[in-house]
């Protein structure tokens, strides 16, 4: 039953071909976006099983989203279609150095209606882990309902709960129900992975010592805070260091490196790995992602992986 399920809001992105404002660019190039979509990606050319759980309107964007699944192996059959809602997109800018410009176009999108009654129609027990993020929960009060619910069945099926705060404060109603219910969600998981940035918003620091012991204090088993291009830093019940990061000769687009390392994390806890070494690959797929323009393109295969890893 080795298998992880995800559910998230896949969008159609656009990336700027040039740089210069959103605004003012003369074209863009068509991709796919998503936190949960990505880690999916990741996960699936790494070779395990992975099924993708969300609603997609019919068109070009929607058709878009169901290729890419397909391409990568991942499963859809707790894909669902809406009639009326369109699949949200965001348009992305290009830059030179720091992170780029983003604009959304996702509210009222078919993924915001995702509901408990999605939930109910997955089998738990047929899978080993479950990777949530906090983007999903921010989109709509049924979406929000939808991710306590899997988080409730994931934990009475005993899969492993990864957690990714991913903070989108302009998805949230506001900041005070953003930060209740994210701290809410990863008192739920196994693992939580937050930021150093969202540390600072969600607990009042950005020391990744005490990020980790908020988390752990809530009842993770295992906290690893990222630290940037510095790597990773773990805290368990009994031990607590650094995982230095991979050098890149050149930073391209920073966009989707939190769900490289997910990936990284995730499939080499499937693996039976011990949790050094997946933080370890965690860093290194967080380190190619940053080399490419897309939010999912550039996350490799496993022959890949192993030369960067070894470089
Ligand atoms: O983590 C990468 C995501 O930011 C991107 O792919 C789009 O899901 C997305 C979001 O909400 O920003």
């Amino acid at each position: 039953k080795s298998g992880l399920i995800l559910a998230g809001e896949p969008m159609g992105l656009l990336i700027a071909q040039s740089e210069g404002s959103l605004d003012s660019v003369s074209g863009y190039d068509l991709a796919v976006a998503g936190a949960e979509f990505n880690v999916a990606v990741g996960v699936a050319r790494l070779g395990h099983r992975v099924t993708y759980m969300t609603k997609l309107g019919k068109d070009p964007f929607g058709q878009r989203i169901i290729h890419v699944l397909n391409e990568n192996k991942i499963g859809n059959e707790f894909v669902a279609w809406s009639d009326t809602k369109k699949t949200g997109f965001m348009l992305k800018g290009r830059v030179s150095q720091g992170d780029p410009d983003i604009f959304y176009f996702r509210a009222g999108s078919a993924a915001s209606t995702l509901s408990v009654e999605d939930v109910e129609k997955i089998r738990f027990d047929e899978y080993s882990h479950i990777h949530l993020t906090g983007i999903l929960p921010a989109l709509s009060e049924s979406t929000r309902a939808a991710v306590n619910l899997m988080f409730d069945k994931a934990r009475q099926a005993g899969l492993l709960i990864t957690f990714d705060p991913n903070l989108r404060p302009q998805l949230w109603p506001s900041q005070d129900v953003m930060i209740q219910s994210i701290n809410d969600m990863a008192s739920k998981a196994d693992i939580v992975l937050p930021g150093t940035a969202e540390g600072k918003i969600l607990m009042g620091s950005d020391d990744p010592k005490k990020i980790n012991a908020f988390y752990r204090n809530l009842g993770a088993k295992a906290v690893i805070t990222k630290v940037g291009s510095q790597g990773a830093y773990v805290t368990t019940a009994t031990e607590e260091y650094l995982v230095p990061g991979f050098k890149v000769d050149k930073v391209v687009d920073t966009v989707g490196a939190g769900d490289g390392f997910a990936a990284g994390v995730i499939t080499a806890l499937m693996e039976g790995l011990p949790l050094k070494e997946a933080v370890r690959r965690g860093n290194a797929i967080g380190a190619i992602q940053v080399t490419s323009r897309g939010d999912n393109e550039g996350l490799p295969y496993p022959d890949q992986l192993k030369a960067f890893m070894e470089k």
